[in-house]
Parts: C-alpha cells; sequence; structure tokens
C-alpha cells in the first residue's frame, strides 16, 4: 500500500495541475466516485496571517462500496500535490497555516481509488478589509462599541461575522497588555461588552470574517473605561432582547414620594407595561413606545441637540403617549403621573441609533410638577 501511494505521488508530480490528470492507484475510473461539493472553512485566530487551521467538508454519497478518503495538497502552484491524510469522515482537520490547493479522492474496499474531486483554492485573498473606525462608548460596567461597516459592504454576499477582541489597557505605560482575547460575535456593526469592572480600561478591536473563515485586518484599536453614570444608558428593541428594552425613570419602590438613586434610571423587560417606555422595531426604524399610563413624549425642538443639558425646560404642551421615531442626536421631553397628583418630567437625548439598540442620556427632574430638566438623573 505505502509502496503504491508513493508511486502515484511520483505520477501526480509529473501531471501539473490539471485536476483530470490527477489520479489515484486505481486511475481516473475506479469502484467510487470522486468525492463532490468539496469546500473549506478557515479557523481563524485574530492574525490574518496564521489561521488556526482549516477544515474541508465534502458530500458522503453512501457508496457501500467506500472504504477511505484520501486528502490531497500542495503548498505552492507548481509544486506536486502529496497526500495530506486520510479518513473515513467526510471532512479533513488540518491544523495549522493551510496549504494553498487541496482535492479529496474516495479509495474502495478493494483499494481502488477515484479520480480527483474539484481543487479548492485557500485563497486568503478574500479576506475583507478591516472596519476602517471604531468608536467606543462608556457605559455603567459595560462599553459600547460601534464601527464602520465597510467591510459587509465590501462583499455582501462573502461577508460572515465580525470578531470583537479585548484585553486589559496599561493606564500609566499608554499600551493595550499582549492577552488578547475573543470577547464575542456580531453579525451587526456594533457590540456591547459587557460584565466589565468601573474603572477598570480595556482595549478594543474588530475584525471581519468571511464565510471561508478569512479574517480581515483588525480595526484601530482604541481603549475605553466603563464607569458608573446616568449617561449612555443602553436599550435594546424588544424583537432583540425583551429583557433589556424596557425603561422607567424613577420607580418608588419605598412609596415615599422621595426618588432615592436606586429608583432611578430603571431597566426592565419590554412587555412589563410597568415601564415607562419600550423600543419597538418597526419598518427599519427604532421607535419609542410609551408604556406606562400617564406616561407621553414628545421631541424637543426642531432638530438635533448638542447635549442632554441643550434641554432644559419641558414645554407647557400635551405629550403623546404615540410611538414616536429615535432619531441620533435628537432629543425627547417626557411626561409622568407621579402617582401624587403632579406630573414627573424627564429629558433623552440619543446618541446612538443602531439596528437593534439605542444609547442615550437622560435626567430626570424629581421635584413634583418642576418642568426644569437641567439637573439630571446623577
Ligand atoms: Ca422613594
Amino acid at each position: 500500500m505505502r509502496v503504491s501511494r508513493l508511486v502515484t505521488l511520483v505520477l501526480v508530480g509529473a501531471a501539473a495541475c490539471d485536476p483530470s490528470s490527477l489520479a489515484g492507484p486505481g486511475g481516473t475510473g475506479g469502484q467510487v466516485a470522486a468525492p463532490s461539493n468539496l469546500s473549506y472553512t478557515v479557523e481563524p485566530t485574530g492574525d490574518p496571517d496564521a489561521p488556526a487551521g482549516l477544515v474541508l467538508r465534502w458530500d458522503d454519497d453512501g457508496d457501500p462500496d467506500l472504504a477511505v478518503w484520501h486528502v490531497y495538497s500542495r503548498g505552492r502552484q507548481g509544486d506536486s500535490f502529496g497526500l495530506r491524510g486520510s479518513t473515513t469522515s467526510p471532512s479533513f482537520h488540518d491544523a495549522g497555516i493551510p496549504h494553498l490547493e487541496y482535492y479529496v479522492t474516495a479509495e474502495s474496499v478493494d483499494g481502488d481509488e477515484s479520480g480527483p474531486s474539484t481543487i479548492v483554492l485557500v485563497d486568503e485573498r478574500l479576506a475583507l478589509p478591516g472596519p476602517v473606525q471604531l468608536f467606543p462608548t462608556s457605559l455603567d460596567g459595560a462599553v459600547a462599541l460601534v464601527w464602520d461597516d465597510n467591510a459587509f459592504l465590501a462583499d455582501p454576499n462573502g461577508f460572515s461575522h465580525y470578531r470583537v477582541y479585548s484585553t486589559r489597557y496599561d493606564l500609566d505605560a499608554n499600551v493595550c497588555l499582549n492577552a488578547w482575547g475573543l470577547e464575542g460575535t456580531t453579525v451587526a456593526p456594533e457590540f456591547v461588552a459587557g460584565a466589565l469592572v468601573n474603572g477598570v480600561p480595556r482595549c478594543f478591536g474588530i475584525s471581519a470574517i468571511t464565510i471561508e473563515g478569512w479574517e480581515s485586518l483588525w480595526s484601530p484599536v482604541i481603549h475605553d473605561t466603563p464607569r458608573p453614570d446616568a449617561r449612555n444608558q443602553v436599550l435594546y428593541a424588544r424583537q432583540v432582547d425583551d429583557a433589556q428594552a424596557g425603561f422607567r425613570f424613577w420607580r418608588d419602590s419605598n412609596g415615599d414620594g422621595v426618588a432615592q438613586d436606586s429608583e432611578l434610571g430603571l431597566t426592565g423587560a419590554g412587555s412589563d407595561g410597568s415601564m415607562d417606555f419600550t423600543l419597538d422595531q418597526s419598518g427599519g426604524q427604532l421607535l419609542l413606545v410609551p408604556l406606562r399610563a400617564g406616561t407621553g413624549v414628545e421631541v424637543y425642538g426642531p432638530g438635533p441637540v448638542a447635549d442632554l443639558t441643550s434641554i432644559d425646560f419641558a414645554p407647557n404642551q400635551t405629550y403623546s403617549s404615540a410611538p414616536i421615531q429615535a432619531q441620533t442626536g435628537w432629543g425627547y421631553v417626557w411626561a409622568m403621573d407621579g402617582g401624587d397628583g403632579f406630573a414627573r418630567f424627564a429629558s433623552l437625548r440619543v446618541s446612538h441609533v443602531g439596528r437593534d439598540l439605542i444609547i442615550f442620556d437622560w435626567g430626570f427632574q424629581t421635584d413634583p410638577g418642576n418642568p426644569e430638566l437641567l439637573r439630571t438623573g446623577e
């Protein structure tokens, strides 16, 4: 067996790269058909030049005469193909830097080898461009990341997903420590890295992955520090994560009529009718939807506002319970039932509208009936 394989490799080496001229010991006929639908997936590591390996897959035609498949590869065009391995599974894991080209043959129980499958070219040129810009937003115990979707736009059919990496940041040395780990993956160009410790800075970088597994260069690496704040509140659309889709400015849990810190800025389920509002995906927009009886909202002013503190006063008007579109940079004023015969007013400025979530700043006037909104909910 070993002798016949060596003879085969010599013949293959003389046969250049035309698949029809590649054959096993049994020639191109054989008792079993050549494998079909050979494809590959690269295993990304974070380093575009050093994938962890590659997985080949092909169809199992169920032929009872089939004994084993043989995988052949070569590292460069012009080299001869060599046997990379044999397997009884219709897949093959090749660890390390992948070779350039692969094909597979089938061998029958009688030792007859089929002709070759088509050759797959493992082409790192399929890799997408890295995201050109990455923007962090400090959150309470988390960091929200948004980046340019240029990798997806470069090849929507070849794009698979993004990988988000993070590591510790050394504030004194102003460097990201070399202990990068995978934070998560996402299809949308946005990600919230959660369960972070407030006051501890972290570095982040993003790569784009093709459907073959090719990894792009990274986005610029940035660092950010999560911190407790009444700004940069994240709310998800209820269709995406109902448990984090509801927001209530103030809930007087202890019934004393006073707004303690722990009663302010509460997130909960978007399906919970006691929340002030939820976020709803509708027709490609994200809508702020008042929930609780007595809660209404109106846009503040004729256009975007520079900051939350630009919303300094709740206009004397009717506040509608109708849904209203969340738009980046725009301000919103809320009126709510304080439960004591007086209204409560709140301000909200949307700083980011994504596909599945919004980020916003908010302020809440704790003084019953007072429409002054400059004081934030911190
Ligand atoms: Ca209270």
